[in-house]
């Protein structure tokens, strides 16, 4: 190489002193384990998984072993919420969603080793394992208490399947945990007139036992490892919100539930409970690994692993402080060295919320800008809520593409290309360094510079501050070649002998400081790299960290390829398009809502659907209405909404009723019912079972139906007039 004059960087003291922790032999990233009750939007990528995919595209970079972990979260109530909203079984939600969640990411380059889940074999095994060394030590506490039981159902109640008036806003529609109306966090016990939201049986108390983790035993530890251990070590958010939930005590929490959804007590006594999810999910990240590699216990038991967990804020008390205790209170773990969660995304000014819509879903930004992933992973970073809230808007899209990655970015890298071909005969030219000056010297600094600012950025988990360097190293390219004008030198070849020369110089430290830009943004803009190193004709390992830094990462003559155009400019079009959908989107949502007041109704203005036209009474008189007994009840298989009931319909005549509406009941506890069946409709062919006739069905406030029966016995068979 021509340029040996100039010291490399390579693994300077300097460096070692940054970053003690280099005497990790193991990195192990993890990222929040996303319920599978919805897809993925843009405030979960800001918030959790693009960090935590820069930092491991970083240190695999870094040529450290890494192990990159993730999956999604399949128990749980906000799963078994979403299967009766849609009517489907949860197995049927974590099914589609896992693979929805599990493509979003790879679309969006978000890089994990395995995506595993938390139904699989290798997860309850683990978690029952897990449970099971705790109940063996004796570390639970078997607690008695009285919980809400809903009677028809037959079943304990979770918060959020119980509603009532919020003693606060009066919403008549809040939830057991939590007011979506004017957000205050509540008990079951808040609520005025607590009722069920799956039957309308009025609630009980019922006692019922559950094993419970003394937190309390763990506080000294805590304060020790937290409060004092991570002060300056973990982020100020994550740090304050610890050391106040330590601060005001800690009390033994449930780690069991009543339910049929979730990972099973492994212990005698336990039928009808699972794990509490906020207990098995976190051992996901160990299954996940365990999954992933033979070697796994290396990663989770051996002192020189790093465990950094990526995480959004609202899972700070569950990983800085739970999930460190059970691992405590296990023994032979690993404790999570950093946890850096993020704050939240806001969007166009409101919050983020599903259930009114307003969000803008990966899914959709992959359709709506084909090849345009790095544009978005690079707004979502340089604006990321790393400290504070932060607001995501189009219009800040559109600037920060067209004024800093199109104008500065790849502004500089085309005119870099371009130049080449035209000026030097698309080959790298040669360095001349009796003709290298101050300018000349400064860039070659400023390559040195930005990377020891940006690796200290990253081993600090400052992405936005690391981004902001990677742009400001491609502006002071922009600013130097501006400076240098080798396209104003060029036409003065004539006069000058050395203008040639003049010209190498400068496009030589220029595609230099390209192919460092290209190492320095693949953790951010991986895409955008791939595509840089077709460009310069290099092989992907170039973009190994230690060759940052450096300016004899292209060799002199080697030819280099046509400029792509990495980026492409915004237009105020997509602007106002992208802004009307999330209004239309709004809109809409919120239509069905009123619409279904049984979903996620904030409101308590029911909406009552339109009436039909007016008939005289010989139409109504057309339809027979009779009184049925339901004897015997049956799942219809392959078909998860009906079910096969056998109507006694008086006179020992008994008919087949096929009817839709087994999300809501178990057959057994319809059994001896009195329905109301329209007793003259044409029969019909369900699932290759006749129909005759069809059960009239009410619905109540939270979308469960609700026969309509005669209010005392009647006569099976007799007429409904
Ligand atoms: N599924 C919560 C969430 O998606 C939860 C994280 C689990 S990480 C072990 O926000
Ligand atoms: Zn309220």
């Amino acid at each position: 190489m021509s340029n040996s004059q100039i010291p490399p960087p390579k693994n300077s003291p300097q460096l070692f002193i940054l970053h003690p922790d280099m005497d990790f032999k193991r990195y192990l990233i993890t990222a929040a384990l996303p319920y599978a009750n919805g897809s993925v939007h843009i405030g979960h990528l800001a918030g959790c998984y693009l960090p935590a995919d820069i930092y491991a595209r970083y240190q695999r970079a870094q040529k450290r072993d890494v192990k990159f972990v993730c999956g999604s979260d399949e128990h749980g109530v906000p799963i078994t919420i979403r299967a009766m909203k849609e009517g489907i079984t949860p197995q049927d939600v974590v099914d589609k969603y896992h693979t929805i969640i599990k493509d979003c990411f790879e679309q969006m380059g978000i890089s994990v080793d395995i995506f595993s889940r938390t139904s699989n074999e290798v997860h309850k095994e683990t978690a029952q394992a897990f449970f099971l060394k705790l109940y063996n030590d004796g570390l639970f506490e078997e607690r008695e208490t009285e919980q809400y039981y809903d009677e028809e159902k037959n079943t304990f109640l979770a918060d959020r399947y119980i509603v009532g008036t919020c003693p606060i806003c009066s919403n008549d529609n809040a939830y057991g945990d939590q007011c979506e109306k004017c957000g205050s966090s509540l008990s079951p016990e808040q609520l005025i007139n607590p009722r069920s939201t799956l039957s309308s049986a009025p609630l009980i108390k019922k006692k019922t036992k559950h094993w419970y983790f003394p937190l309390n035993k763990y506080e000294d530890w805590l304060k020790e490892w937290i409060v004092e251990g991570k002060k300056d070590k973990w982020k100020p958010n994550v740090y304050g919100q610890c050391k106040s939930w330590i601060d005001s005590g800690l009390q033994p929490r449930a780690m069991t539930r009543d339910s049929n959804w979730g990972v099973p007590v492994p212990i005698p006594d336990a039928e009808g409970k699972v794990l509490y999810v906020w207990f098995d999910a976190p051992i996901g990240y160990i299954s996940a690994t365990k999954e992933l590699t033979n070697q796994w216990s290396d990663y989770w038991c051996k002192e020189d692993t790093k465990l950094v967990q990526f995480i959004g804020k609202d899972n700070i008390v569950f990983h800085c402080i739970i999930f460190p205790s059970m691992l405590k209170a296990h023994g032979g773990f690993v404790l999570p060295e950093n946890v850096p969660a993020n704050e939240f995304l806001n969007i166009e000014g409101q919050k983020v919320s599903t259930s009114r819509n307003w969000a803008v879903w990966v899914e959709e930004y992959v359709k709506d800008f084909p090849d345009q992933q790095d544009v978005l992973r690079y707004v979502l970073c340089a604006n990321a809520p790393e400290s504070k809230d932060n607001d995501f808007t189009w219009k800040d899209f559109q600037d920060r593409t067209n004024s800093e990655l199109v104008s500065i970015f790849g502004n500089f890298v085309n005119r870099t290309f371009v130049l080449m071909h035209k000026l030097c005969g698309g080959r790298v030219p040669p360095l001349h360094q009796d003709l290298l000056d101050d300018a000349d010297k400064a860039i070659i600094a400023d390559i040195q510079q930005s990377k020891k600012d940006i690796e200290t950025c990253l081993e600090t988990y400052k992405f936005r501050e690391g981004l902001y360097n990677v742009i400001d190293l491609a502006r002071k390219g922009n600013k130097y070649m501006q400076d240098k004008q080798p396209w104003i030198v060029a036409k003065s070849l004539a006069d000058t002998p050395d203008n040639q020369k003049l010209i190498d110089n400068c496009l030589h430290l220029c595609l230099q400081l390209t192919a460092n830009l290209a190492i320095l943004a693949n953790p951010f803009l991986p895409f955008t790299a791939k595509k840089m190193c077709h460009m310069m004709k290099v092989v992907d390992k170039m973009l190994d960290w230690e060759n940052a830094g450096t300016i004899d990462l292209l060799k002199v003559n080697y030819p280099l390829r046509a400029p792509e155009l990495l980026f492409r400019k915004i237009e105020d079009a997509e602007v106002t398009a992208q802004v009307e959908k999330l209004n239309t989107n709004l809109a809409k949502a919120t239509e069905n809502m009123n619409e279904q007041p049984s979903k996620e109704n904030t409101g308590n203005d029911t909406k009552i659907p339109e009436y039909k036209p007016e008939i005289v009474f010989d139409d109504f008189a057309k339809i027979d209405l009779r009184v049925g007994t339901i004897v015997t009840a049956e799942k219809v298989e392959k078909a998860d909404k009906l079910l096969k009931l056998e109507l006694d319909m008086g006179n020992g005549v008994q008919r087949t009723v096929v009817s839709g509406i087994a999300l809501h009941f178990k057959p057994e506890e319809i059994v001896g019912k009195q329905v109301t069946v329209v007793a003259n409709l044409a029969p019909r062919k369900m699932r290759g079972i006749e129909s005759n006739g069809m059960i009239l069905m009410a619905q109540n406030a939270d979308g469960k139906l609700i026969f309509v029966s005669p209010l005392e016995t009647a006569d099976a068979g007799g007429e409904v007039k």
